[in-house]
């Protein structure tokens, strides 16, 4: 009995001594742990009591008693004294929190450079009278190729690699020439119209190559329309979007099934001047299709092709941004890299 008196007394020492480098609701909780829990000294103390003499139990009994008592008191007190510690640190740190001493990262946001030229783009176009028009991402076989005069089978298929989609004759538009059609059905003629838009091609990708890019695709079907009006057009246009007149293009013939005559527009590298990667050392980039629309598109949209003419041109969003910005790697417009969006 004496020894378990000692140790009642020793209990109440090493409790306190536990507890007076404490900083922590958790090592509040171990200490709970080690000396009141189901297996802690407390426990202990009393199943020792069991073997005493009934005398000796009404002695020991209440002590330990009161031992449970006190302990548990001075966890609580503890608890409490850690929590309003923490409260007056808190109160403390909030009451040197200077705002005006707080300086965030500065990032200011500004329009996507997609967005800027789209809109030159559009107010360029619309000072000539041209409308702007839209057309679905996910275009019928119909519309992409077949009222294109690009029938299934044919081989001009392959200049556009697809992704089809799991629809039957359903695909991710290849080019925004599809809107053509949609347009003349819709509107009829005379017409004048641009239509900016994403197209997709499953292709591999380099500097001046994506496999999802922005095209332009315009239009403009009237009575005695001839390739010498699409050149103007199209000079104009460039030299409107590049701000001077003196701009270095050359047009050379191209093979498209939906126009007769057929050309491509090339804008002089302003990358190097004996040929780089964006270039693929040719010196040019291309920059557009184009050409009179052929007479079975005109068929294909109902419109009289004895009567009518027009011509049309398709160019890529990216590679004129490119000129104009210096951007010499297409895959930059949607990389999301900060360093790249911050200076524009
Ligand atoms: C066409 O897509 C035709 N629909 C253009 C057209 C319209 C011709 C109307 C005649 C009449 P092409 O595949 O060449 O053509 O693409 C047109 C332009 O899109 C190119 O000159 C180029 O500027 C851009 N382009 C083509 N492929 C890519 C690509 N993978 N990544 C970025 N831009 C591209």
């Amino acid at each position: 009995m004496e020894n378990l008196k000692k140790q009642i007394f020793e209990f109440k020492t090493k409790l306190k001594s536990s507890l007076k480098n404490i900083a922590t609701q958790d090592q509040i909780e171990q200490v709970r742990i080690t000396f009141l829990g189901r297996k802690g000294t407390i426990v202990s103390l009393m199943s020792a009591m069991k073997a005493l003499a009934v005398e000796d139990k009404r002695i020991i009994g209440p002590l330990l008693n009161e031992l449970k008592k006190s302990s548990e008191n001075l966890l609580a007190e503890k608890k409490q004294e850690l929590i309003s510690q923490q409260k007056q640190e808190k109160n403390l740190h909030q009451k040197h929190f200077d705002v005006s001493a707080y300086k965030p990262h500065h990032l200011e946001s500004s329009l996507h450079i997609y967005t800027r030229v789209i809109e030159r783009i559009e107010t360029i176009f619309i000072s000539m009278g041209y409308d702007i028009a839209d057309g679905p991402e996910a275009e019928t076989d119909f519309y992409n190729f077949q009222a294109m005069n690009i029938p299934k089978n044919h081989p001009a298929r392959d200049m556009q690699d697809t992704f089809w989609l799991n629809v039957p004759d359903m695909l991710m538009r290849t080019h925004t020439s599809g809107i053509q059609v949609r347009q003349m059905q819709k509107k009829g003629v005379p017409l004048a119209v641009v239509a900016p838009g994403r197209v997709y091609r499953h292709e591999a990708t380099d500097a001046s190559h994506d496999f999802m890019f922005t095209q332009c695709e315009g239009l403009l079907v009237d009575k005695n329309i001839s390739m010498s009006n699409l050149l103007a057009t199209a000079k104009t246009f460039l030299q409107e979007l590049f701000e001077k007149k003196d701009i270095n293009i050359r047009v050379r013939p191209g093979y498209f099934p939906f126009v007769e005559p057929g050309i491509e527009i090339d804008f002089s590298c302003p990358f190097c001047s004996d040929g780089c990667s964006v270039c693929k050392k040719t010196k040019w980039i291309e920059l557009m299709g184009a050409g009179l629309v052929h007479p079975h598109v005109l068929q294909a949209s109902g419109i009289d092709s004895k009567t009518y003419s027009g011509f049309a041109f398709g160019f890529g969003i990216e590679r004129v941004a490119m000129i104009k910005y210096g951007i010499n790697d297409i895959r930059l417009f949607h990389s999301s890299a900060i360093n790249v969006l911050k200076q524009f």
